[in-house]
């Protein structure tokens, strides 16, 4: 199997559900992307929600406030996503380091690169993969642990974050006319390692009863 027949065969799993956002993670393309992406780390996404509502709420979710906010703050107000002195420290500084280097996250957006990010503490190859996929519009490509667990399920090993990662990028590069039939029109790799992502990310929640997944529907 290559990555192109996982992809096929999560597409026609039928267990998950449409799409709402062109990206699947909610509003890529912005700064919320970055907050998400830090919030996110051992933490379920709806309790990231939560944080980020409070941060919405209080008019805070920008990369000025952020970088501004009294630390203590910010660390209540995204208490809801655990781990939150630590969290709240690393994207403080995350922030600040941003504003310094790029002034806003439009031009962060435009120029940063990866190894400016992992540069940064609190940030790892999924974090910066995830920033530069969702946030940036980057063909990054995001290995998480809901990839790994589906992988090791379907009875692969890597050894390391850029091999399982190469493994999914080569598939669909050796069969982008197919990709872009399977999705009815032309598709950037951008948005189709994005999908991907996202549709491994929904395929393992909607099949995992506690820490056992179901790969069964599955047609591989
Ligand atoms: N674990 C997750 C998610 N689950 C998610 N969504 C659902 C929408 N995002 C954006 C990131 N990580």
């Amino acid at each position: 199997m290559d990555s192109f027949e996982l992809l096929v065969a999560l597409k026609n799993s039928g267990h998950i559900k449409e799409e709402r956002e062109e990206l699947w993670w909610p509003k890529s393309g912005t700064f919320e992307v970055v907050v998400g992406t830090i919030l996110t780390q051992q933490a379920k996404w709806i309790k990231v929600e939560k944080s980020l509502e409070n941060l919405r709420e209080q008019n805070l979710l920008n990369l000025e406030s952020i970088a501004k906010l009294d630390v203590t703050e910010l660390s209540l107000l995204i208490k809801p996503s655990g781990f939150y002195n630590t969290k709240a420290k690393n994207l403080k500084k995350l922030c600040q380091n941003i504003f310094e280097e790029f002034e806003s996250f439009e031009n962060f957006s435009l120029h940063v690169n990866r190894d400016w990010l992992l540069s940064q503490k609190g940030i790892g190859e999924e974090s910066a993969d995830c920033i530069l996929c969702y946030a940036c519009f980057r063909e990054a490509m995001v290995v998480d642990s809901y990839t790994n667990r589906l992988i090791m399920k379907l009875g692969y090993e890597f050894e390391s974050y850029s091999q399982l990662q190469e493994w999914l990028i080569s598939g669909i590069q050796s069969n982008l006319e197919k990709v872009n039939k399977l999705y009815g029109k032309e598709i950037s790799l951008n948005t189709i390692y994005a999908r991907f992502h996202g549709k491994i990310v929904e395929f393992c929640k909607a099949n995992s009863t506690g820490k056992n997944l179901d790969i069964s529907s599955l047609d591989i």
